[in-house]
């Protein structure tokens, strides 16, 4: 049965939880939610995984070391622990870097202190401290990050009091990351201490004069495929200034005078709120949230960050700039879009993405019938309520009592009432955009989707196209689905700006508009399922 435009997903809910046992059940049945844009409701979101479901999600360590201060490039990113921590996460991440002659990228490099079972029983930290020494003589670099993984915490290991001791001893910005792979539930918690120590650590340490009539920071934008450069590319042509990216494409010394900025951008609400709410609370920096996924969505955010400058010189170089790219897009989206219009997608990827790229799918007329994020909060899945927000004057203002929906608070309703009023006395409200506000109704939401489900959405759905990571693509793709990596863009991208979005309806042409998954053969097919039967309770 098909509702507005989109098949009931009610049987395919039933279905799934009838097959786990109960208090499995009734767990999952909170994280799945059939979609009504217009009811208030509510999902079940960063809690922890079922033990024995096979997850998408990935490890503290991961959402620190590998997310947030993975695209530093001169920033010395030492794992302390086994080699496989960092090994594993060498290079896989696609962010991409363009440092300037002379100048140092550390990127490509794997550094690890290697922990061996000796480090393990006798304790590890005389070993980091060598380790230290080593790459500041091999490399000098201008700071070090030290990032914890499993065992560290489990031994007790002191990665703070060894930056302290070394950044005595070296003379250089040295500070640790508690990041055990286990703390939290996701990757999630990794962002949130990678977020604390860096606005700890490194923003404000450099007063640089003001160089620009407009300055910005972009906060959650990482350079995968080259995102960023798009979009440096757009500001550099309206006159914006640039100062640092958090932390696609940057340096320790543009985070270092950040702070100098008049406004950020949040690009991924999800990794670094955290530094947006530090900055505004500490320095009066406001903050606005961008998606530049998506060339309408980067039309409306360029004027957005025109509207909050309010210069008419800004204003017009935004919208010819707008005007000359969407011109150039619209030549390829009416090529690309009679070809793949009416299909069927589904994506779960991350925190933000699965929101944001379903712009690029909406402006070819791909419905997405489902999706998801592996560990986003619920704000970003139901935020869709104007939040109340402190604007410059900060010290005016009581700001415990208007910063409101962070991770699992509710909306603060009343403040929402009284939108008005507060306006009027000189508070700015800001969108707090959400994922379950803008799909569609009767469209199945899920949180932290598993394996198993995965299968049974395929089953259900037959997807003309599946959006997820490395993990899920070769399964997917046995079902003669093809699967787009969200995460690394396969071998692809940019996908950000306008650019962005013509390489992204072509991938989708190249993708969809072909027989060959068709054509896909694998036994399952024709021999019989091996169905196993669950009583665990
Ligand atoms: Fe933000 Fe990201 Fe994402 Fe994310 Fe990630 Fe990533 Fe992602 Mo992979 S920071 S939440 S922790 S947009 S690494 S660049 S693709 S899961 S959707
Ligand atoms: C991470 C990084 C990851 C993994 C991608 C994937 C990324 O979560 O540790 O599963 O394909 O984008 O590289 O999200």
């Amino acid at each position: 049965e098909y509702i507005n435009g989109l098949p009931d997903p009610t049987p395919l809910k039933e279905e799934i939880l009838a097959r786990y046992p109960r208090k499995v059940a009734k767990k999952r049945d909170k994280s799945m939610v059939i979609n009504d844009p217009d009811a208030d409701q509510e999902i079940q979101a960063n809690i922890r995984t079922i033990p024995g479901i096979i997850t998408q999600r990935g490890c503290t360590y991961a959402g620190c070391k590998g997310v947030v201060l993975g695209p530093t490039r001169d920033i010395i990113n030492l794992v302390h622990g086994p080699i496989g921590c960092s090994f594993y996460a060498w290079l896989t991440r696609r962010n991409q870097t363009r440092p300037a002659e002379g100048e140092d990228n550390f990127m490509t490099y794997a550094f690890s202190t290697d922990m061996q079972d000796e480090n393990i029983v006798f304790g590890g930290e005389a070993k980091l401290k060598e380790a230290i020494r080593e790459a500041y003589e091999m490399f000098a670099p201008k700071a070090i990050g030290i990032f914890s993984t499993c065992p560290v915490g489990l031994i007790g290991d002191d990665v703070h009091s060894v930056a302290r001791d070394m950044k005595a001893e070296l003379g250089i910005n040295i500070f640790g990351f508690s990041c055990e792979g286990y703390r939290g539930v996701s990757q999630s918690a990794g962002h949130h201490i990678a977020n604390n120590q860096v606005f700890k650590n490194v923003v404000g340490n450099n007063d640089r004069p003001r160089k620009g009539k407009f300055q910005v920071n972009l906060l959650g934008e990482y350079n995968i495929g080259g995102d960023t450069f798009e979009i440096e590319r757009l500001f550099e042509e309206a006159g914006i200034e640039l100062l640092s990216t958090f932390s696609g494409n940057s340096t320790i010394e543009s985070m270092e005078y950040s702070h100098t900025a008049d406004l950020n951008m949040v690009m991924c609400h999800r990794s670094i709120n955290y530094i947006a709410e530090m900055m505004e609370e500490k320095y009066g920096i406001p903050w606005i949230k961008v998606n530049f996924i998506g060339a309408e969505s980067t039309a409306k955010s360029l004027k957005k960050i025109a509207d909050y400058f309010g210069d008419a010189e800004l204003t017009a170089k935004v919208d010819a700039i707008c005007e000359r790219e969407m011109a150039k897009v619209n030549a390829v989206k009416e090529a690309v879009k009679p070809k793949v219009e009416g299909k069927l997608a589904m994506m779960f990827v991350g925190g933000s993405r699965a929101h944001h790229y379903q712009d690029l799918f909406g402006e070819l007329g791909i419905r997405v019938v489902s999706a998801g994020y592996e560990f986003a909060h619920r704000d970003d899945y139901e935020g869709r309520k104007v939040i109340p927000n402190i604007k410059i004057d900060a010290d005016t203002r009581n700001i415990e009592d208007l910063v409101v929906s962070k991770d699992e608070a509710h909306f603060r309703d009343d403040l929402v009432a009284k939108k008005d009023s507060l306006e009027k006395s000189g508070y700015k409200f800001k969108d707090y955009e959400g994922m379950m506000p803008e799909m569609k109704k009767n469209s199945l939401v899920i949180d932290d989707v598993n394996h198993w489900e995965t299968e049974k959405l395929i089953e259900f759905y037959k997807p003309d196209v599946f959006c997820a990571g490395i993990k899920e693509k070769y399964v997917v793709q046995k079902y003669g689905v093809p699967l787009k990596q969200l995460h690394s863009y396969d071998y692809g991208g940019p996908y950000a700006a306008f650019e962005g979005a013509i390489n992204f309806y072509k991938e989708m042409q190249r993708m969809l508009d072909t027989k060959i998954w068709k054509l896909v053969d694998t036994p399952w097919k024709h021999e019989p399922e091996i169905v196993g039967s669950m009583t665990i309770e």
